[in-house]
């Protein structure tokens, strides 16, 4: 299962145990707008992102971490020349309060929660082969600040008193997942680079959203109740960012 790493030894352990998190290209990274390369060409198109299916997801406590898992390869998209990938799972990074929790960084800037729709690449059948590939993964992250509102399309959030202890689970009824991106789904950061979590694979083309989202201070504290693999608060479960040493970061507002 997954208790052989924690967000708490990340420092030394994670680079002792899994070599591959001491690689060149691992995430997540502080994204500095100003140094990006502009990008051309290049769009997002979403399949099924727009539809509710029949059947249903879970949303499961793996004890690192709150997942949405979909049934099947409805949802996709196409990254232009870089293929399709089919939606996988989405899943969270929060802080113990709103001072931090995002994974990536904004200029710096922090938020208290990241989303991430993790995709895997259609040429390959599962996720243990794209594993071994350097396109096998695409990951959407989408920054969450605190709103005054409560958003509506999270509303899947209430059932986390369900899922107190690793390993539980629930039902959601299927919706759409456009209903959680942000409005404009055009502004966007892109670069190559890892897993955010052991065994920190060099294996993920990423997409950072410019526009945050936003969750009402009540569906925030609904992460902040459930429990980790040792049974103490899952809270602070994000990666620190890491050095873009030789990488570029493509900027597409188009
Ligand atoms: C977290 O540990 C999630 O719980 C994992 O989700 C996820 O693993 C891992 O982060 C790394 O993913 O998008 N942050 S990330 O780079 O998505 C995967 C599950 O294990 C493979 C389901
Ligand atoms: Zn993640």
């Amino acid at each position: 299962n997954y208790s052989n790493w924690d967000y708490s030894d990340q420092g030394a352990n994670w680079v002792t145990k899994f070599k591959l998190c001491a690689g060149t290209k691992q995430s997540p990274i502080d994204i500095k707008a100003p140094t990006c390369d502009e990008g051309l060409n290049n769009s997002i198109t979403f399949t099924n992102y727009d539809k509710t299916g029949s059947s249903k997801f879970t949303f499961e406590n793996n004890g690192h971490s709150l997942v949405l898992k979909a049934p099947g390869p409805d949802a996709k998209v196409t990254l232009g020349s870089l293929g399709t990938f089919n939606f996988h799972q989405l899943h969270f990074h929060w802080g113990k309060d709103d001072t931090k929790g995002s994974e990536h960084l904004h200029d710096g800037k922090v938020f208290p929660a990241e989303m991430h729709l993790v995709h895997i690449n259609s040429k390959y059948s599962t996720f243990q082969e794209a594993q071994q590939n350097a396109d096998g993964l695409a990951v959407f992250g989408v920054f969450i600040k605190v709103g005054q509102a409560e958003n509506t399309a999270f509303n899947f959030l209430s059932s986390s008193p369900s899922l107190i202890y690793e390993g539980t689970k629930v039902n959601v009824t299927q919706f759409a997942i456009n209903t959680l991106l942000p409005t404009d789904q055009t502004i966007f950061y892109r670069y190559k680079g890892s897993l955010t979590s052991p065994t920190c694979d060099e294996i993920v083309t990423w997409t950072v959203f410019d526009q945050p989202i936003s969750l009402s201070a009540s569906q925030l504290a609904q992460f902040r109740i459930v429990k980790d693999n040792h049974n103490k608060t899952l809270v602070d479960n994000f990666r620190v960012v890491q050095n873009l040493n030789n990488r570029t970061i493509t900027y597409w507002s188009e």
